[in-house]
Formats: C-alpha cells, structure tokens, sequence
C-alpha cells in the first residue's frame, strides 16, 4: 500500500519537475532570473520562435532643476566683516556668512552677519593672540550630533530629510556646528537647514593654537570625539580622558552630556576625527571629518570650519604660498542595511539593539557613495574641483569610509605631497594618474594645471572617479556614487554647472535612481536600447505563469507526500 503511493509520489514529482523545466523554457526570458534562462537555453537549446517585444514608450520624467535658484551672490568674491571671502564659481556655493563667522570666531562678528547664519554666538570662540604673532591662538568649537533622514512617529517621511541624489536618503548621524532654530529648512518643508548635513565639517586650527573641541551630546545614543593623526595628551589638565575611546581612556559622552577635548598640536597635517563609541557603525553613521593642522604663520586667522568640506573659501596663509586653491574632499560609502536602521523606529532602545548588535559589518555591502555628502550627478552643484590653466591646486583627500578609494584624474597626473599629513620628500614624491586612499587615510595631492602632456593635457570637463568602480554607483546604478570632476573655468556654464555634451536631466529624477529609466534615454536617438513591452504572447506568458507555479505546487505537493508515506510506512513498520 504505502510502497504504491511513495512510487506514484515519485512519479508525480518528476514530472512536475521535468514539465517545469519545459514550461520555463516555454515562457518570456524576461520573465525568469537571467541565470536561469541563460541555463535553460544552453541546455533546451533556442526557444520556438516568438515575435519580438515592442519598445516601451520612455517614462515621463519631471526633472528637478539641474541648478535650483539660490543666493547667487554667495558666489561672489567678497569681503564680510573685514574677511576676505575667496569667490566660488559652484551653483551652490557655500555660505560667505558662515566663513565670515569662522574665520573670525561666533563671538567676534557682527549680529547682522552671524544673523545670516544659523549659528549659535558660541559656536566657534576666539580669544586671545597668545604668541602676539596677528591671529588668535584660543580656539573653542562646541559641535553636537544631528540625525538626518530618521524616523518620523507622525508620517511616512524621513527627518530632517536630507538627500545625496534624487529621491536617495540614507540615514546618518554628522557632527555638526552648534545650531539655532529649527532642524529643517522652515515650517513648510521636512528638508534639512543647510547646515544640518554630511560630511561632518572639515576643522581648521593653527600648530601651536590652544583648541577645545566641546561635543555637547544632543543625540539619543553616547558618542566620543577621537582625534586621529593629531597632537593631543591622552588626558587633559583635570586629568580626564581625551582620547574618546570608551572603557580605556574615558566613559562615553551620554545623551544630555558633554565633554571638553583640550589639544595643542605641535604637527602640522591633514589628520582625521571621529566618534569612537562603536566605531565600526558610529564613524560609517557619518560622524568622522578632516582635521586639518595649519603650519604657524603671523597673521593668518583659520576658517575654523569648512560645512560639507569643498573649497576653502578662506585658505590658510601657508596654502596661499603655493597654491591658488584648496579643496577638502571627503569620500564615504553607505550600507542601506545600516544606514536605514534608524528610520525603522523613534525608541532609542531598538535603535541601539539593531545597530550595536544585531547589524553585522562583516556582512556589509555598500549601495551609495558619496563625495562631500552628495552623489552624482549633485557632486556637480557642490563638490566640483575647479581650476584655471597654470595652477597649482591642493585637494585634501580623506577616506572617511570602510571601502577602497582608487581616484583616477581624467586628463591630470597628480603629486602625491602628503601622506596621512606628513610631507614626503620633494624627491620621493610620487606623480600618478590613480590616487589610493585606504580607510582614515588623507593623501595631499597637487593638480598642476599646466599643459605639459604630463600633469595635465589641456583644459576641459575632465572626470575624476573611483576605479573600484562600486563607487561609481547609485543603487548599482551608474553614472554615480562619488563621481565628481576638474573643471576649467572656460568648461563652466554661467550658473556654474559644467558644459557637457550630453544631456544630464534623466539622472536628476528619482526614477532614474530606481531603476526605472533606461541608461541610454537621452542620448539614443531612436530609442534602440529602450525597455521591452510584454509581448502579444502576454497572455499565453500568464497562462504559462500559472503552469509553472501549478506544476512546482505539484512537484512540493507530492514532495510532502512521499515523505508523508515514506514516514507513515516506517512507523507502519516499527508496528
Ligand atoms: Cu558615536
């Protein structure tokens, strides 16, 4: 009895199985896994002949504007306050009246600038000229901790949102300049203030300046400041912690806390801070930035901070010896599985618990990258690095990130004159078109912009991008991640968004960082390279759909059956 029915199970599954294959191979390749037609047609051979699709219609897009009005005077060269402000050809400069206010401290500038910002008076302290040399040597900068994209108990939206392309918001943590006012832009928009954003901001200090960095702790988890590459006691004056690192050199910083980091670098250098509370899910969050030790110059007040990194609007007296300008460049890639934990819920405690332990950066898998806190194509608004024939131009390059940095120069061979802040030798120093940066490392390079066929060929629109080419992705989707590019002058349109020769609108849609627009809209005349339409045989493909589940239904079916039997007759048996 039993052995009939396990022999007529076994029947049944393999010819719901072998039925199947056939209907598989029957059925629109595009309706099965690549891997699996691909198998199906080697091993079955050509499917019958089928009619191909028709070409789908492109999808109506509605493009953001690809440089939004803003304050266009901001782009201005300019004097605020008595500091020079160095022009900036960017769609979206930054704001003057924050350098103003860096460079001559919170408490120094006038109400009606700081007004123009969203600073508090306490920000960035100057004090006194110890060393009598023209510039203050006391420094104190209170950041606090700013979540972006998180979650909203109220509605479907992120909070303050904040986007590194279109429709693209991970979740992240930053550091950020203690802030007045309201955490989003005004009362009719979930968009974050300008100055709420990633990377944390660059930090800039004089070798030899007295600098306290308070980190009032305005986040719902504890988080510490370590300052990586600079000169700084492992304890301060009082005897407390100053290294930030939990349980060996202090207690973290709790919510509603705040501590005082004391330093006097006696080294100059491109170094690094970042929190070091969890570091391998707090310093991928976003708290990490460049922090760059300025060589002792007389009368050369530093622009403390630089938000979102980029130019430096107000260059230290040290880079205007050599170079025309100076660029912060700030690279990171982002893991959704981390990144998003904290849009899943507003109770610290099941953030903590997903991030601290439940999430496993073994298994890490990056989908977005960003430059200066954005990815292509809004590199091109903030984070171009532009340059004029015959320069000299200093890039401070940081990896903020877990993942390799190969960043290849269109058109450049770059000097490589610093590693991890240390000047390598005029005789050492490397020339190369492939600049890598591993994890926390800062690599200074010189652009010269001088046509020798060697450091340069001539101006242009020229690309510069990761060769790990991940990070040149968006959701896997390409052009993107933390592409950006050199561009001279003359390659820059009036609202400062480079001249290309093709047309850029399809990538500032969300739809195009789904998936849902062909690669090639936009530059294939006759739509070749379109998506296919589901063909007449949309029928016959439902019909042979519900074959295939039917039959695997059957093969499980018989699958349960035959271990059902086999099961029964041994427990016949053992009777
Ligand atoms: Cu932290």
């Amino acid at each position: 009895m039993f052995a009939r029915a396990r022999a007529i199970a076994a029947t049944l599954m393999i010819l719901s199985a072998l039925g199947a294959i056939y209907v598989a191979w029957l059925l629109d390749p595009a309706y099965l896994p690549p891997s699996l037609s691909t198998y199906l047609f080697k091993n079955l051979g050509e499917r019958p002949y089928a009619a191909p699709a028709a070409t789908a219609e492109l999808p109506k897009l509605q493009p953001e504007e690809i440089c939004p009005p803003g304050n266009s005077e901001w782009r201005n060269a300019q004097t605020i306050d008595g500091v020079d402000i160095k022009g900036s050809l960017l769609c979206e400069p930054d704001n003057p009246y924050e350098v103003a206010a860096f460079v001559k401290g919170t408490n120094n500038v006038s109400m009606g600038t700081l007004m123009e910002t969203q600073l508090t008076p306490d920000a960035v302290v100057k004090g006194r000229d110890l060393d009598g040399d023209g510039d203050p040597d006391e420094i104190h900068i209170r950041l606090e901790v700013a979540e972006l994209n998180g979650h909203s108990p109220d509605a479907k939206i992120e909070v303050p949102g904040y986007s590194i392309a279109p429709g693209v918001k991970p979740g992240f943590w930053a550091f950020v300049p203690k802030a007045r006012g309201m955490a989003t832009r005004n009362l009719e928009t979930f968009e974050a203030q300008p100055m709420l954003r990633m990377p944390s901001p660059s930090i800039r200090v004089e070798q030899g300046d007295q600098v306290k960095i308070t980190l009032e702790n305005t986040h719902y988890l504890p988080h510490t400041i370590h300052l990586h590459g600079v000169d700084h006691p492992f304890k301060d004056a009082n005897g407390e912690g100053n290294d930030g690192v939990p349980l060996i050199s202090e207690m973290p910083i709790f919510p509603g806390e705040q501590r005082t980091y004391d330093i006097q670098p006696r080294q100059d250098g491109s170094m690094f801070y970042h929190c070091h509370v969890q570091p391998q899910s707090h310093v991928l969050m976003g708290l990490n930035g460049l922090f760059v030790v300025e060589p002792n110059r007389p009368n050369n007040p530093l622009q403390t901070l630089n938000i979102g990194a980029g130019q430096v609007r107000h260059p230290s007296a040290a880079v205007r010896e050599s170079y025309a300008r100076e660029y912060d460049l700030h690279y990171q890639g982002i893991d959704y599985d981390l990144h998003d934990i904290l849009k899943s819920s507003n109770d610290p405690r099941v953030v903590s618990k997903r991030v601290h332990r439940e999430y496993n950066i073994t298994q890490r898998k990056p989908e977005a990258f960003i430059l200066n806190g954005r990815s292509f194509p809004y590199t091109i608004r903030e984070s171009l690095v532009i340059v004029k024939p015959d320069e000299r131009v200093k890039l401070r390059i940081l990896n903020g990130g877990a993942d390799p940095l190969y960043l290849h120069t269109h058109g450049h061979k770059v000097i490589e004159t610093h590693y991890d802040g240390i000047a390598r030798p005029e005789a050492n120093q490397i020339t190369r078109d492939v600049v890598h940066v591993g994890p926390a490392q800062r690599v200074d390079v010189e652009v010269r912009t001088v046509n020798d066929g060697l450091h340069n060929y001539g101006p242009g629109a020229w690309l510069m991008h990761d060769h790990h080419e991940p990070g040149v992705t968006t959701n896997g989707i390409a052009p993107g991640g933390h592409i950006s590019l050199i561009v001279y002058e003359q390659f820059l349109g009036e609202n400062g968004i480079p001249k290309v020769v093709g047309d850029v609108t399809p990538l500032f849609t969300e739809e195009y960082w789904r998936g849902e627009v062909p690669v090639f809209s936009g530059m294939d005349p006759r739509g070749l390279l379109s998506d296919p339409v589901p063909t007449a045989s949309t029928l016959m493909t439902t019909l042979l759909t519900a074959l295939l589940v039917a039959l695997l239904g059957l093969f499980f079916g018989s699958l349960l059956w035959l271990i059902r039997s086999s099961g029964g007759a041994s427990a016949t048996a053992k009777k």
